[in-house]
């Protein structure tokens, strides 16, 4: 009987080694058929058969914890080497399913807009998630102490500038204004105008309201060159919005101030697309630039003018949709932000 067990054995050794539940084996209708044996046999054989089947169930056992380490050390990840760069132990960033994302709608409208002004010759700069105050104010021609920095609602940061200020988040894009002026003040001596758009974000510590969000986009406009007028600034801003809005638009402004600008004004706009009389939104702060503002940045003010304005993207493109409170553009709805 011994040698049933051996072409048995070697069955189920060839099976396990290419199994991947091993254990599965040991109910193997063989190894059942061949226990089934034993009562059958002559009482003086029983013993030894008896230990014939243990010893190969012994050996299946062993061979079954071998597979079963083959099989999990197959599937352990490699051991890390901790100085290896981190990619090399991370392998791929596994990515979220993209398939429903978009962009999102402010930043397809700054796009927009970026590229409308771009047409009409401006170049397109970028403003900064932290300044300084020298920028946020002294630059822009407010004195240290004048109480209309308090307007502005400003977050401040632990850390301070080399005058010992803290540092600020912007809350306008203006921050920006002595940048562009030096940078392209160049173009001045060679008969060009200086022309740049700043479409960014800005902060301000806001009470909240469906006009009024802490965290919101504007762009910036800068215009200098001989004998610019306001005319030419309501001009530029009224041919942009004919241009967003596919249509012309009315507009009106009332004077206002702004330590940068004099004259100052607020533009407000009339909905495009609403029939109603007083449906007017303020939309842009606006004026001539402050001749202390072109000192600053070494114009002079008896040769060149130039205007600036600060336009709200989130008021704009509020009217482009209807969106009635400037707050779902923050909010990370999904069920709002997929209808864009
Ligand atoms: C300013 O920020 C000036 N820097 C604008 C300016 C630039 C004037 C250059 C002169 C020369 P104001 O605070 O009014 O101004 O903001 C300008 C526009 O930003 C507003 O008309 C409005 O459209 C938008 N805005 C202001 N505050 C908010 C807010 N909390 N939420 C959403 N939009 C806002």
């Amino acid at each position: 009987m011994a040698d049933t067990i051996d072409p048995i054995r070697m069955t189920l050794l060839d099976q396990i080694a290419s199994s991947d539940t091993p254990r599965d084996i040991l109910r193997a209708p063989e190894l059942k058929d061949i226990t089934a044996v034993i009562p059958t046999l002559p009482p003086e054989e029983r013993a030894d058969f008896g230990k014939k089947l243990n010893l190969l169930r012994g050996q299946l056992a062993e061979a079954i914890e071998r597979r079963e380490l083959e099989l999990e050390n197959a599937h352990r990840p490699a051991p890390i080497d901790v100085t290896a760069p981190w990619d090399t132990n991370a392998g791929p960033a596994s990515l979220l399913p993209t398939e429903h994302g978009t962009t999102h709608p402010l930043m397809q409208e700054v796009g927009i807009v970026s590229s409308i002004f771009e047409r009409m010759g401006f170049a397109i700069e970028d403003s900064r998630e932290i300044d300084d105050q020298y920028h946020m104010f002294d630059a822009l021609n407010f004195p240290k102490g004048h109480p209309a920095r308090d307007d502005y609602d400003t977050f401040q940061t632990a850390e301070v500038d080399s005058d010992g200020d803290p540092l600020v988040a912007p809350a306008h894009t203006s921050t920006m204004q002595n940048r562009i002026l030096k940078k392209y003040r160049i173009n001045l001596g060679v008969g060009e105008p200086i022309a740049a758009v700043v479409p960014d974000r800005v902060f301000r510590n806001e009470d909240l309201d469906a006009t009024h969000e802490h965290t919101f986009y504007q762009v910036e406009g800068v215009y200098v060159a001989r004998g610019v007028t306001v005319g030419n600034l309501i001009a530029t801003l009224s041919a942009f919005l004919g241009e967003y809005y596919g249509k012309e638009v009315e507009v009106r402004t009332n004077p206002f101030y702004f330590p940068f600008t004099e004259p100052s004004f607020e533009l407000s706009m009339k909905n495009p697309f609403s029939d109603k009389e007083d449906d007017w939104i303020e939309l842009v702060g606006c004026g001539m630039i402050h001749p202390n503002v072109l000192r600053a940045a070494d114009i002079d003010p008896n040769e060149y003018t130039g205007f600036a304005w600060g336009l709200g993207i989130d008021r704009l493109v509020m009217m482009k949709y209807g969106i009635e409170d400037v707050r779902h553009f923050e909010s990370a709805r999904l069920d709002f932000l997929r209808q864009f």
